[in-house]
Order: structure tokens, then sequence, then C-alpha cells
């Protein structure tokens, strides 16, 4: 492509342009954010991480983890991370929620954990769902979140190579799940949260079993706080409770690992618009109203978190 920069809202930015933007970004704002690679993929992409909060000199802030675009094809999940990044980072200095929330919070926000993927869904196969690299003869990628290492190969995961929810040769044995696990541990955080699509769902644990996860009614309790902010904004509602009972049991997903291995109680998968209908092919009008929403559902969850 030539001419100007899509805009944020405007297009599915592929790899390369919301690599550019976050540049941008960090260079509008050097005071609130900073950019890191936390590592490499197999075709030598960065994982880019944003780490943003505000300049106010507040010490001992809360700590959030949110990732997207683990999977390659639910191109609005990136797309909301971009719209979440900007909303807090550009209405700053407008005070407000986004004052709120940076004053309070530090994120550290990957808004592309499968870039090599992403970057094939863009360029060649849209459906494209796992990372990149040659497992076997033709078949390529492993299922990013079913690689993690907590009850890895357990269920709900394949040990064929061909197959979309191939698990990896090894718990963490892909860069993406590494350098995930490399940023994320040793640092205390109050919270972590994967971005899908779709379904509409706030996942709690487990993903693994169908058994309730420790303290199952305050995850339920916390994650309805902003299911029900969500649905004040479009209407647009979400259903809460475990991934395995509510969907499928399925092992090696981040957020169990993130819950069962790094000890994050808040530990939440989301499952972004649609319920159905044009499932991971979402028109451009969703990247707004989704972003919006999301956006105000994520703040009112964490604005309730102690
Ligand atoms: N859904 C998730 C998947 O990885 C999921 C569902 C959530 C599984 C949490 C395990 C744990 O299959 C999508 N859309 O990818
Ligand atoms: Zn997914």
């Amino acid at each position: 492509r030539s001419g100007a920069p899509r805009g944020i809202h405007d297009a599915f930015l592929n790899y390369d342009e919301v690599t550019a933007w976050l540049k941008e970004l960090v260079g509008l704002y050097p005071q609130l954010c900073t950019l890191i690679s936390i590592g490499k993929t197999y075709e030598n992409r960065d994982i880019w991480l944003i780490k943003c909060t505000g300049n106010n000199g507040a010490t001992n802030k809360k700590k959030a983890c949110l990732d997207f675009g683990i999977h390659a094809r639910e191109w609005i999940s990136p797309a909301t991370g971009v719209y979440i990044i900007n909303e807090l980072v550009s209405k700053y200095a407008a005070g407000g929620l986004s004052k709120e929330l940076l004053d309070t919070w530090e994120f550290h926000i990957i808004p592309i954990l499968n870039p090599d993927g992403y970057a094939h869904s863009h360029a060649r196969e849209r459906m494209w769902r796992k990372n990149r690299k040659l497992v076997s003869g033709t078949c390529y990628g492993v299922d990013l979140n079913r690689n993690f290492g907590y009850q890895w190969n357990t269920g709900g995961s394949s040990a064929s190579a061909c197959s979309d929810t191939f698990h990896g040769g090894s718990p963490m044995s892909e860069n993406e799940a590494k350098a995930l696990q490399n940023y994320m541990t040793g640092k205390s955080w109050n919270t972590y949260l994967t971005f899908h699509s779709y379904g509409q769902w706030w996942f709690t644990n487990w993903g693994y079993t169908t058994a309730n996860p420790p303290q199952y009614d305050e995850l339920k309790q916390k994650a309805n706080i902003g299911a029900n902010a969500i649905k004040a904004v479009h209407g647009r509602a979400y259903t809460v409770g475990s991934s395995a009972q509510i969907l499928y049991v399925a092992s090696g997903g981040s957020e169990d690992w993130t819950r069962g291995a790094l000890n994050i109680l808040y530990s939440y998968c989301i499952e972004l618009p649609p319920t159905g209908g044009t499932g991971f092919i979402a028109p451009v009008s969703e990247i707004l109203k989704t972003g919006l929403e999301t956006f105000a559902g994520v703040a009112a969850y964490l604005k309730a978190l102690p």
C-alpha cells in the first residue's frame, strides 16, 4: 500500500502498521509509554509490549497485563488492544477516566502476541489461527493457546502438527509463550486479561477442567462488573463463567497458566463480539463499537479490583 497511514479506527491494521503506530505513539507520549520487544518470533518479528502509566509520581501502582491477538484470525482483538492503548494515552491529559486509570495502574499491553500468524492471516490465509513455525513436512503452526505450561496436554488439544489445536512438542515450546513467560515471571500482577474472538463471553478459569476454580464466586462477581459495563454501552450481553463449563475443555491456555503457575487470581479470557454471524470476519464498523464498549467494561472491572 502507499499513501497516508490508515487510521486506527478505519481499518484492521496489519502487523507493520501496528508497529509503526506504536512507535509513533511512544514518540508522542514518552512521559507515559515505553515500547519493549519481549521476544522474537520464528519469522523474526518483534513481539511488542507497550508499558503505559501516568506520570503522577505515585509508587506501588497496581499492574495489569493485557494481551491481544494470540490467535491470528481474531482481528477484532488487536484492533481492540490498539483502541484501549490509544484511549488511555491520548486522553490522559484531558483528565477523567483515562487519567484515573493511568494514575493508579501500570498497563503492560501486548497488542499482537502472535505476529507471524497475524501477518499470515492478513497476507495469505484469512482464517489462520496458530503461529507459523514449520512443525513437520508440510504442516505449520502451534496453537499458542494450547502451549502454555500448566496442565499442558491434559485435554482439548491435539498432538497432530496439522491440527488447528496442535499443542506443540512440549509445554512453552513456542517463542511467543516463552516471551510472555519471561516477561511476566517475577513481577507481581493484579490481573491478567487475554482477548480473543468471538462469542461475547467473559471467561474465568479453568479451561483444562470443568471443576470450579478456587474463589469462583468472587471471580464471577468481578467479571460481571465488567460484563454489565459493556452491556450498558450498546446493549450487547456477555455470558460469564468458566470456559470449560460454558464452551469446551481446552488445556494449555494462557489464562490457566497465569492462574495456575503465576497464581494471578484475576485471570480471564475475554471473547469479543460477535456471537455468531460474521464470526472472525468482523466488519470495520466493529472496531469503534467493540473498542468503545470493551474499554468501558475493562475500566469498570479494573476499578472494582482490590
Ligand atoms: N477460544 C478459546 C480457545 O483457545 C478458550 C477458548 C478459552 C480455551 C480459555 C481455553 C481456555 O479455543 C478461541 N476463540 O480461541
Ligand atoms: Zn482465540
